[in-house]
């Protein structure tokens, strides 16, 4: 929560999953410009500097009103010392040198162009950028080894690429209903990410699956991947099995933060489309995530999947350094206690964590 201080000083919670971020916010042109060079540390393989700078974007976004002055941001939490000299040179000549330079870098946009292909990550970019690769042309042109999902990811690049409005969401998510029904009636679909959080578009569509019967959902997926495909909805997908069992215990704190074990589908939709880019032959390549989980895991994965990926990354660094829990997309556990704390709802955990609730369209953080 912000509080204002002075007339101009703000105050704020360290963790932004204390803080409530609308999607609309008044410090645009300073999140951007952070943005850009968490971005590019990211390129870098700087984690840590990536993180810091994530960090101050953050707490600008959180702010109630336009940042003039550096002095208002007083000891704001988190925005360190090379982030106050970007958020001044914006203030004072409404860009900063260093990010124009960054985004004219000839490595910063090819690793743009790279990591934009479906199935390519940083250190696949960056080793093509290391072998003189800079273009798409030059990755067929000189026989470059691609997985089967990067070729997809290749060949639906421009569509892909193109943002994914909440209608064509919407309208995905009807199909995943309808086959749903037929495969296990009773089913429910919930879109997640970044649409859950309110946001009018977005570079994929999340849909997670349960069914109020624990144990019915068991290997509905791959029926319902091969319904949608005997459709001709889908031009690539890849699964993988659950292989989560709560009597492991939960995750070491510090593992991979986004990756759970839900059985899941990556996959490239094709949606009938009237109007926009894919007009003209009438369809347009989609990217959906599908993921089950068992409806005692449910709320914890809908808190998972919601995001924002900076918001579920702070709500599990406040569990384990505040409260000595391990949060995931599976469970909550106290660490303390040696117990496992149930939920039937993403208020339930909140409250097991301390916490006051955040609905989504303020986690967009
Ligand atoms: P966007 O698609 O509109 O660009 O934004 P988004 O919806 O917020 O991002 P996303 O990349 O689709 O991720 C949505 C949430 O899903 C995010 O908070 C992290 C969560 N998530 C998991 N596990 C995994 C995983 O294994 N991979 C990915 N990509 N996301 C995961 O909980
Ligand atoms: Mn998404
Ligand atoms: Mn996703």
């Amino acid at each position: 929560r912000v509080t204002t201080l002075a007339p101009h000083r703000w105050q704020m919670a360290p963790y932004a999953c204390q803080r409530r971020t609308p999607l609309l916010h008044s410090n645009q042109p300073l999140t951007e410009a952070l943005e850009t060079l968490a971005e590019e540390a990211g390129f870098s393989g700087s984690e840590g500097r990536s993180l810091a700078f994530t960090r101050a974007a953050s707490v600008l976004k959180a702010l109630p009103g336009r940042l003039s002055t550096l002095e208002e941001l007083g000891p704001l939490p988190g925005i360190g010392e090379h982030s106050r000299r970007v958020i001044q040179d914006v203030l004072e000549d409404g860009v900063c040198a260093e990010v124009e330079r960054v985004k004219l870098s000839e490595r910063y946009q090819t690793m743009k162009l790279f990591t934009k292909i479906f199935g390519v990550g940083v250190r696949t970019a960056s080793r093509w950028y290391q072998e003189g690769l800079r273009t798409l042309v030059d990755l067929q042109e000189r026989g470059t080894k691609l997985t089967r999902q990067q070729q997809a990811g290749l060949r639906h690049y421009d569509d892909l690429n193109t943002p994914v409005e909440r209608g064509e969401a919407e309208s995905i998510s009807r199909a995943v209903q309808g086959a749903v029904q037929r495969c296990l009636p009773g089913t429910s679909v919930t879109l997640a990410g970044g649409f859950r959080r309110g946001k009018p578009h977005g570079h994929d569509v999340d849909l997670l699956l349960t069914h109020p019967e624990a144990g019915r959902e068991a290997g509905l997926l791959s029926r319902v991947v091969s319904w949608l495909d005997s459709q001709d909805l889908i031009l690539y997908q890849h699964s993988q099995e659950n292989s989560y069992a709560l009597q492991e215990g939960p995750e070491p704190p510090g593992g991979r933060d986004v990756m759970d074990r839900f059985e899941r589908c990556f996959s490239i939709f094709r949606l009938e489309v009237q109007g926009g880019p894919g007009a003209a032959r009438g369809w347009k390549a989609v990217r959906v995530d599908l993921v089950v989980a068992p409806i005692s895991q449910f709320p914890f994965a809908l808190l998972g999947w919601t995001g924002s990926r900076h918001f579920e990354r702070e709500l599990r660094r406040f569990a384990s350094h505040e409260r000595k829990m391990v949060l995931n997309s599976h469970a909550l556990y106290d660490s303390r206690r040696n117990l496992f704390l149930p939920a039937v709802s993403e208020e339930e955990i909140f409250q097991h964590l301390g916490l006051e609730y955040v609905p989504p369209a303020q986690r967009n953080t």
